[in-house]
């Protein structure tokens, strides 16, 4: 089966539990269970991890090259900053799906640049959790996974 890395970057650990009126009441183990469960439907083993550490990131990215297919990144504020978080998806190449809870481009200015977006497959933005299961399937259909 086709394996994809569900990557969560800074402060998302702290999903359902403050500010719901900007990221909802959804909690990281929803957001993580929903994506396993999905997957399996979509003949994908998806596996988590959420590092608030963007040398942690990055080692995980590296070490996606041959381990998973694929990668859903929400790389959380890293996204706005991070060069090096797109460096190193620039030299595995393997196909990314970017994906932010909040519609990053209706928020503050300094969220409507992403580093990760010139070097991901494409990018979901604004459906809440919804945009997990739209980057599996995304990710899925890429890949020629039967489901
Ligand atoms: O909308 C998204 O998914 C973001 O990647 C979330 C990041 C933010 O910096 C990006 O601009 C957009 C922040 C994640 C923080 O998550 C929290 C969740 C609950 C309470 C506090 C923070």
């Amino acid at each position: 089966m086709t394996s994809i890395l569900v990557l969560n970057g800074p402060n998302l650990n702290l999903l359902g539990t403050r500010q719901p009126e900007v990221y909802g009441r959804t909690t990281l183990k929803d957001v993580e269970d929903m994506c396993v469960a999905r997957g399996k439907d979509m003949g994908l083993d998806v596996v988590c991890l959420q590092s608030n550490h963007e040398g942690v990131m990055i080692d995980a990215i590296h070490a996606a090259k041959g381990t998973h297919g694929g990668i859903v990144l929400n790389a959380g504020a890293y996204t706005h900053t991070s060069v090096a978080l797109r460096d190193a998806i620039a030299s595995v190449e393997l196909p990314v799906v970017e994906v932010h809870l909040s519609n990053i481009h209706a928020r503050e200015p300094f969220r409507h640049h992403s580093h990760i977006a010139p070097v991901a497959l494409g990018q979901i933005a604004g459906f809440g959790a919804q945009g997990y299961d739209l980057a599996l399937q995304v990710l899925a259909e890429h890949l020629g996974t039967p489901s």
